[in-house]
């Protein structure tokens, strides 16, 4: 899953693709998604709001106004498959509308009416675990036991996105990489990564040029620690994970390749 954010305050790569005036910068759109799409994703996950601490709020007429022109642009050149990274019920009408099939919601459906319009938007969402808000997150997160609360968590927003009319085929859970996590938190999920699995559902992850990375690297420009992002998405494949949210698609898909090539002897 390439990561493509319409913003201008990403950690990683905010500014690229929208001017400072809030404009889609269109052709650095199409060129990113071509590229993407050509180094082997089978998603594009568009993001109008950073969810970085202290990143600027964006109200819900422009996030809408984002996505749908994204969407405008790529959905008819492009032939995979289109995930919404938000947590605004709005957004997720507009863009199922629009053809997007997952609604990626680092919030987990939490937000007034984001259940009720998961459900009737008939797309697959990804419930991700946060502790905490985007703001604060990192300032001091604190577990008893990290691993257990954030399969609670996940269980009980799995419960709750069905009571809501979303089905078990619908649901793809994720463990939020640094999302209220310290470096310790993120590795002790990491190598739980299978007893998410076991949970039935398939489980995205992303963990792309993230602070963990440069934390175990030293590696201070996010730019910089593509390797290690792909020595994760590996070993995350092996453990089961079905979808890798990332900025880097062609070292993440060699990293696939060479453990699927593993895998299948013959
Ligand atoms: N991480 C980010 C954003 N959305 N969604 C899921 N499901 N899992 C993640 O780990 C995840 C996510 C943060 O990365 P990015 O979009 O590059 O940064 P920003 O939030 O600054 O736009």
């Amino acid at each position: 899953m390439g990561v493509l954010n319409l913003t201008v305050d990403s950690f990683s790569d905010g500014g690229e693709l929208l001017a400072p005036n809030g404009r889609l910068k269109r052709d650095a759109l199409l060129r990113r998604a071509e590229s993407f799409v050509a180094e082997g994703a089978t998603y594009l996950d568009l993001g109008a709001e950073s969810t970085r601490p202290g990143a600027r709020g964006l109200s819900e007429d422009e996030e809408c106004a984002r996505i749908e022109e994204a969407l405008a642009v790529l959905r008819p050149r492009f032939d995979v498959a289109f995930s919404v990274d938000s947590s605004t019920p709005r957004v997720f009408e507009r863009a199922s509308t629009l053809g997007a099939t997952l609604l990626n919601d680092v919030r987990a459906l939490q937000r007034p009416g984001a259940l009720a319009a998961a459900a009737a938007s008939r797309a697959a969402v990804c419930l991700m675990h946060m502790q905490g808000s985007p703001e604060t997150m990192q300032d001091a997160p604190h577990y008893d036991d990290v691993v257990a609360e954030v399969i609670a968590f996940l269980e009980a927003r799995i419960q709750a996105a069905k009571a809501a009319g979303v089905e078990d085929g619908r649901i793809v859970l994720d463990p939020g990489f640094g999302f209220g996590k310290t470096l310790n938190h993120n590795l002790a999920l990491f190598r739980a990564l299978p007893r998410l699995v076991a949970l039935g559902y398939p489980v995205l992850i992303g963990v792309s040029r993230k602070r963990m990375l440069g934390q175990v690297t030293g590696r201070e420009a996010a730019k910089d620690r593509v390797v290690a992002g792909a020595v994760l998405a590996a070993e995350a494949a092996r453990q089961g994970v079905a979808i890798i949210r990332t900025h880097d698609v062609g070292a993440t898909r060699d990293a696939l390749a060479v453990i699927k090539a593993l895998e299948a002897p013959g």
